[in-house]
């Protein structure tokens, strides 16, 4: 089937069985030789923490394409360790994705793979995928599978914990908005307004996301232009992590991308026990990342997680739905769990057995709240999935049905769309998402 001819809606917010095969033919249709592209048009080519949720989707309906999804994304890995955010597809034509491989010349490191990808990385969420996939597909070739890939994703965790502790904390740092997934959260507005550019620089360049969506829903010329200005630095310094303290324009700890980390060590503690491993070392590891994010990214003065600028060492000051990804950790002490469910209750999120509008990326009852624009306000399904995931940890299953629902109503109502309007839930950016059509055929099987 081709993108064009899959439909974009259900009939109903009741038919849970044309949602389903929404989501089926969503994905099918963004198939792509061993990969699934987050969007025809928008991202052609490969994401990896896409790619991890999308694999989960897989399992749901053809385990295969679970394995093959994140084969093909670690046959990208570089010899450190990292998995690169993009994989570039060869077959596509020059200018299908802004920035391209020209940009990013990952052909010019050595230890790099043979196919052109970005240097920057996202979430590690692909053990958890990996564990998840292969309990809703426990087959012996998803064991198989696990165990394959079991190496692949410790060498991810050892580049993260060994190449990426610029505070020699025990956290990952992020050098790029776009390894945090959430690339204009207001979480990065005051790291950002450090970074020198000028949005003239986009004058030489052509965006080709504006193209494809409406450029009042995307970030900024000013936005992309320090996106430019970062990678530009990290690339001359051929990607190479050393001395990142003493002059890279971007350095944030981020509690999404820690506690995703944290969740990481926790599912290769079980992949270890199924494939004949020694859980040990995980849970140990999984034990001094929960540790360390609620030393240095707990404010107790707000209740909530924050990011930690390490350029000034200080934790920023916007509250937005990062803040509550740490829920994902078990080890989580209870307070801080109380202090998360009460910000998720609050009216800045609305999580509620019964909730009237879907969970937004940032407090709505912030002045600079923007309902259409991307991270800054949109309603995301991978981020709803951590939070119900994070609820569920901690037993609190009437917050997580309503989430739950509350997603599942979004697509039934809008398609399986990008993002969602937060208040009126009306579909936003690619209609046809993968990670949505995903996530929804995993939360119907619950
Ligand atoms: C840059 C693919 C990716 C997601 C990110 C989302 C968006 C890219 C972009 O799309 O980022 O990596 O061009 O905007 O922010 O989370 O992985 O779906």
């Amino acid at each position: 089937m081709t993108a064009g001819a899959v439909p974009t809606r259900t009939s109903g917010p009741t038919d849970l069985a044309g949602l389903r095969r929404l989501a089926v033919a969503t994905l099918d249709a963004n198939w792509e030789h061993g990969h699934t592209v987050p969007s025809r048009t928008l991202y052609p080519h490969q994401w990896s923490w896409d790619s991890a949720f999308i694999a989960l989707g897989w399992a749901h309906v053809r385990p295969e394409r679970a394995w093959q999804e994140l084969t093909s994304l670690f046959r990208a890995q570089w010899a450190d360790g990292r998995v690169p955010h993009i994989v570039f597809n060869p077959a596509l034509r020059v200018g299908a994705y802004f920035p391209g491989p020209e940009l990013w010349r990952s052909a010019d490191v050595e230890g790099t793979p043979t196919m052109d990808t970005s240097g920057l990385v996202q979430p590690p969420v692909h053990a958890l995928a990996a564990l998840l996939a292969y309990r809703r597909a426990p087959d012996p070739a998803g064991l198989a599978a696990l165990r394959r890939l079991y190496p692949a994703l410790v060498a991810q965790q050892r580049y993260l914990a060994e190449r990426r502790d610029v505070a020699g904390d025990g956290l990952v740092c992020v050098v790029h908005p776009w390894e945090s997934g959430l690339d204009n959260s207001p979480a990065w507005d005051e790291p950002m307004a450090a970074v020198d550019a000028d949005p003239a620089v986009m004058r030489a360049y052509r965006r080709h996301d504006t193209a494809h969506a409406d450029a009042a829903h995307r970030p900024t010329d000013l936005d992309y232009a320090r996106y430019l200005a970062i990678v530009a630095a990290y690339r001359d310094h051929g990607y190479a992590d050393r001395d990142l303290a003493d002059g890279h324009p971007f350095l944030v700890e981020c509690p999404l991308f820690n506690a995703a980390f944290g969740a990481a060590e926790h599912a290769l503690a079980e992949i270890a026990a199924l494939t004949g491993a020694d859980p040990a070392a995980h849970r140990v590891r999984a034990d001094r990342v929960t540790e360390a994010l609620v030393r240095r990214l707990y404010d107790p003065s707000t209740g909530t997680f924050q990011p930690r600028d390490l350029r000034t060492d200080r934790l920023v000051g916007a509250r937005t739905v990062l803040g509550l990804a740490p829920l994902i950790l078990p080890g989580l002490p209870a307070r801080h769990v109380d202090a998360l469910v009460a910000e998720a209750r609050s009216p800045r999120f609305g999580v509620a057995r019964w909730m009237d509008r879907p969970l937004p990326t940032y407090d709505r009852t912030a002045p600079d709240f923007e309902p259409l624009r991307y991270w800054r306000g949109p309603s995301w399904l991978n981020i709803g999935w951590l939070v119900r995931r994070g609820l569920l940890t901690h037993g609190r299953p009437e917050m997580a049905a309503g989430l739950r629902r509350s997603m599942i109503d979004l697509v039934a109502g809008a398609g399986c769309h990008e993002y969602f309007h937060p208040d009126t839930g009306a579909g936003l950016g690619s209609p046809a998402f993968g990670w949505t059509a995903a996530l929804l055929l995993d939360l119907l099987a619950d």
